[in-house]
């Protein structure tokens, strides 16, 4: 498909144009959804790394050092703060909790927040949407970071290619439990804050956890020590995060992650569509009320009035 003007300028690089074009999509406009038609074939190919993890932990720091190693290295690097999840951050201003130390005028960062109110299509459309359009932007690596853990964190996890879970030792019972659950969304495991005591321990626990793992394209789990105040395991957790973007990568179209990932966001797109389906030919229609009469007086129980508006709805079909 040829790529009309506002594609054009995002694969210029035209930073407003970019910034304009993302917050179309959290606005759910078509024409941004057509925009994103046309570029999709570009996309696709940068890893996107999900680093999430509890309150504090270190993500921001994380990704700080991430950024100024890839810098050194040459490469673009867009950033994503996802904040999903408005109590867990007790409802801080984004810019705040990300605290990205960026140099304003280096044209090879680009960061922005995504915060959970207002997605026409919800957020973690918007976001995985977001982040193609810094791939086609030319961002060689893309970094989102999202905060906490539990359902609308498991979502973000699913746009991220390497997703990364950051602990710190001595969490506790507790975060011990919510770690054998983090397992099932994440690839590499990291204990920050490793010039702590515990940190060697930690990363045992997590090791052997990781043995316990059912391997998806053939990947097991790591596990990397990192502390960003000595400056210590970032290139670690870089060479671990192009191991995991190999091994998802090398079988082509064939990836079992990638494939099932597709899938669920085709269905999600898809299920909207039947909602307005539903929504236009049977919920504004009064037959739908008069049902709803009928129920409320128990002339009819829900199963029966459901069979019924189902049947509506496919003899309209
Ligand atoms: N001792 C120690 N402190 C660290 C390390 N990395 C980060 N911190 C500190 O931990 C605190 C939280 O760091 P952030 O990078 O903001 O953590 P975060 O996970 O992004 O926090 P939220 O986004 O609020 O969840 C700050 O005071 C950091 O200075 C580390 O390696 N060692
Ligand atoms: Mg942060």
């Amino acid at each position: 498909m040829a790529a009309g003007p506002v594609a054009q300028r995002i694969l210029q690089g035209d930073r407003r144009a970019l910034a304009r074009l993302i917050s179309d999509v959290e606005e759910g406009r078509e024409e941004a959804r057509e925009v994103l038609r046309e570029l999709y074939p570009r996309t696709g190919k940068a890893p996107v790394v999900g680093i999430s993890g509890p309150l504090g932990v270190g993500k921001s720091s994380l990704i700080n050092q991430l950024i100024q190693q890839l810098r050194t290295a040459g490469k673009k690097v867009g950033v994503i703060a996802v904040d999903p999840s408005s109590p867990f951050s007790g409802g801080a201003v984004l810019g705040d909790r990300i605290r990205i130390e960026r140099d304003p005028d280096d044209p090879g960062v680009f960061f922005r927040s995504m915060a959970s109110r207002g997605h026409a299509g919800g957020l973690s459309q918007s976001t995985r949407d977001a982040v193609r359009l810094l791939e086609a932007f030319g961002m060689d690596v893309v970094l989102v970071e999202t905060v906490g853990s539990g359902q609308v964190d498991v979502e973000i996890h699913d746009i991220a290619t390497t997703r990364v879970v950051v602990v710190v030792p001595h969490l506790g019972d507790e975060v011990q439990t919510l770690k054998a659950g983090l397992f099932e969304i994440a690839d590499v495991f990291v204990v920050n804050k490793c010039e702590l005591p515990g940190a060697d321990l930690a990363a045992r626990d997590l090791k052997e956890l990781a043995t316990l793992a059912v391997p998806r394209d053939g990947w097991v789990p790591r596990v990397v020590l990192t502390s960003t105040v000595e400056r210590k395991g970032i290139g670690e957790l870089w060479s671990a995060v192009r191991e995991h973007e190999s091994a998802v990568h090398e079988g082509g179209g064939s990836s079992e992650v990638l494939r099932e990932r597709a899938e669920r966001e085709v269905r999600g797109l898809l299920q909207e569509k039947v909602e307005q389906l539903l929504q236009e030919e049977l919920l504004e229609d009064p037959a739908w009320a008069r049902l709803l009469d009928r129920l409320m007086d128990k002339e009819v129980d829900p199963y029966t009035a459901a069979d019924r508006a189902f049947q509506e709805l496919k003899r309209r079909l």
